[in-house]
């Protein structure tokens, strides 16, 4: 199985998270990607590539214009505004309610507030090399996917920063660029079929879910800890199905905490019985791996066993896969676990 995997992932190096009340040590942090690369690089079923870049187009098509030109300048102007600022973190958030009964809000002139018009929470900080961090992920993702197009059953791309959590035009939740989503709508538009997009990150993607949430060509699958308890919070639920010609293209399993193996293979292959009832062409995996039992901010119980088992799920759809890397903090099994995720899913290289 090729992995695509590029070091520019190191420009993104936050030096802190807020969380909780305090600023604390991030854990969405440039040794994530480094340990999943050496787990990888020592087993022989793994060939790593180098990415292709392939600009901006693909991002502005499922990305607001305004956030990506705001990523690319805003740590700039906030050194020039505030002074310097490893960690550009918003401390004013742009809420419609403010403005209820007044009309909309324009986009804000100073750096502080256009933070809080692009960002919806805390936990994202932006450093010297976020954008062209950001930028490389993209491409990651999108040389995965030209893998599976050229004829590879399945392609992985170790992306870092992590994507689903990007709405239209919101950062947060670590991700800048959606990059499953950039990857689903290349592949739709490219080839004219149906493709779906996986999410079985411990978070819901409600980015992805946002961006083609009223699409009839593109499937959102996702399995994450219930919203009532679990981060985004505000999406997720059971009863968010899609809307227009996307009605019942979106299906969302909230799990409930402490769920382990037995359970989870069993969610996933309903899940996954959704997935072959839309007969897509692709299917693009967003591959968290916080649904493990020590995760520090997931609370469900699955094993290395279990993401191989899950991996087999996937396989089973006979579907050419692409797999992309989202969230997962437990660093010191988070090799291990990828690898047998992979593993699981390998049985696509060799097409029948
Ligand atoms: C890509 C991805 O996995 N993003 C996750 C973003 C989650 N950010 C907020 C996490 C807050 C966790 N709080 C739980 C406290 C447990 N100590
Ligand atoms: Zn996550």
């Amino acid at each position: 199985m090729k992995v695509v995997y590029t070091l520019r992932h190191r420009l993104h190096h936050p030096q802190c998270e807020f969380e909780a009340g305090g600023f604390q040590e991030p854990l969405e942090h440039p040794e994530r990607a480094e340990i999943i690369r050496a787990a990888l690089a020592a087993d022989d079923t793994f060939e790593f590539i180098a990415p292709d870049e392939w600009g901006i187009e693909p991002i502005e098509a499922v990305h607001d214009p305004g956030l990506i030109r705001f990523l690319e300048s805003a740590w700039e102007e906030y050194q020039h505004e505030r002074g310097h600022t490893h960690d550009v973190i918003p401390d004013v958030f742009a809420m419609a309610a403010l403005r209820d009964g007044m009309g909309p809000a324009r986009e804000p002139a100073s750096i502080a507030m256009k933070l809080g018009w692009w960002c919806y929470e805390m936990t994202t900080p932006l450093t010297q090399g976020t954008y062209d961090a950001a930028r490389s992920s993209v491409d990651v993702a999108l040389t995965a996917a030209e893998r599976v197009l050229d004829g590879d059953g399945v392609a992985y791309g170790l992306c870092r920063p992590p994507g689903h959590h990007a709405a239209k035009a919101l950062y947060g939740g670590y991700c800048f660029f959606n990059n499953a989503a950039v990857v689903a709508e290349h592949l739709a538009a490219s080839t004219g079929s149906k493709v779906t997009v996986l999410d079985v990150d411990y978070h819901h993607g409600n980015g992805t879910q946002q961006i083609f949430y009223d699409r009839g060509d593109v499937q959102f699958v996702s399995l994450h800890g219930d919203p009532h308890r679990a981060y985004p919070y505000l999406t997720g639920f059971r009863d968010e199905v899609g809307t227009g010609v996307g009605r019942g293209c979106t299906s969302n399993f909230p799990l409930p905490a402490l769920t382990d193996d037995d359970a989870y293979v069993q969610t996933l292959s309903a899940a996954c019985g959704e997935i072959a009832a839309f007969r897509p062409d692709f299917v693009v995996v967003s591959l968290g791996l916080d649904t493990f039992g020590d995760d520090p901010i997931g609370d469900l119980a699955v094993t290395a066993d279990g993401f191989e088992r899950a991996g087999a799920i996937v396989a089973q759809l006979g579907l050419p896969t692409v797999v992309l890397q989202e969230g997962g903090y437990a660093v010191d099994e988070l090799g291990e676990n990828a690898r047998r995720w992979l593993r699981g899913v390998n049985t696509l290289s060799s097409p029948s």
